[in-house]
């Protein structure tokens, strides 16, 4: 197996070189490797497989449980060719908190805030398109449609603990990632291409981390990600 090293800055900038994925071993299973160092030593590995079904998942992959021990993240390719259907989708005020914590969504979608408890519940967002839908009680909703990709701070102005994100993403091929299911992830559908894989998360954000890693999608082949934590080590051979 072949690795070549990706120097990441603080910024999170990535500088490629050469990159190129190597031959496997009789032709089969793995055909190339990425590991990817920043000074935090995040690391970032892909495996092309050929073994698997024509209908498997064309990306999947795990993230590191470490990252995300406190809270959800999501992995998704950064920029796709083509047009993508926008979606109505709801984030829900139940219990004082926003369900779900991290909501995904293509550029276009409509999010429709759905207020489930007995008190009044103000929607806003300081981030990007910066809305305000003010406040509303039980059983009533609001919504918003996003133009604009980026990361939507979800607040409410009536409870200052209640904070959720909407992440805008231009494509959707995107993947929620939990400690609840050990950091498995899984990308139907990506089209053959090469494409930039990124995470966001809060626990990453916080701690200033930005991880991208080129993936190769081929016909009939699945692409493995494995994102890992600066503690863990790379599978290098
Ligand atoms: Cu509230």
């Amino acid at each position: 197996m072949k690795w070549r090293r990706i120097s990441v800055t603080a910024a999170g900038m990535i500088f490629l070189s050469g990159l190129a994925f190597g031959q496997g071993q009789a032709g089969k299973d793995v055909t190339g490797a990425v590991a990817i160092e920043s000074p935090m030593e995040v690391k970032a590995d892909v495996q092309v497989r050929s073994d698997v079904a024509p209908k498997a998942c064309v990306i999947a992959g795990t993230v590191d449980e470490s990252l995300i021990q406190k809270y959800p993240a999501v992995v998704y390719i950064e920029k796709a060719d083509g047009m993508f259907r926008p979606q109505t989708v709801e984030m829900g005020q139940i219990k004082l908190a926003f369900a779900p914590h991290l909501l995904p969504v293509v550029v276009g979608s409509t999010v429709v805030f759905q207020n489930s408890d007995d008190v009044n519940h103000n929607i806003f967002s300081p981030d990007n398109e910066k809305y305000n839908l003010g406040s509303f009680g039980k059983g009533m909703s609001a919504s918003h449609t996003f133009k604009e990709p980026g990361v939507y701070t979800q607040l409410c102005n009536v409870h200052p603990e209640m904070e959720a994100y909407i992440v805008v993403l231009q494509n959707p091929y995107f993947a929620v990632v939990t400690k609840e299911k050990a950091g498995k992830f899984e990308m139907p559908d990506v089209p053959p291409g090469d494409y930039t894989i990124k995470i966001w998360g809060e626990q990453l954000k916080k701690r200033e981390l930005k991880i991208e890693t080129p993936v190769k999608v081929e016909k009939g082949k699945q692409s493995v990600v494995r994102i890992a934590a600066p503690e863990s080590k790379p599978k290098a051979k």
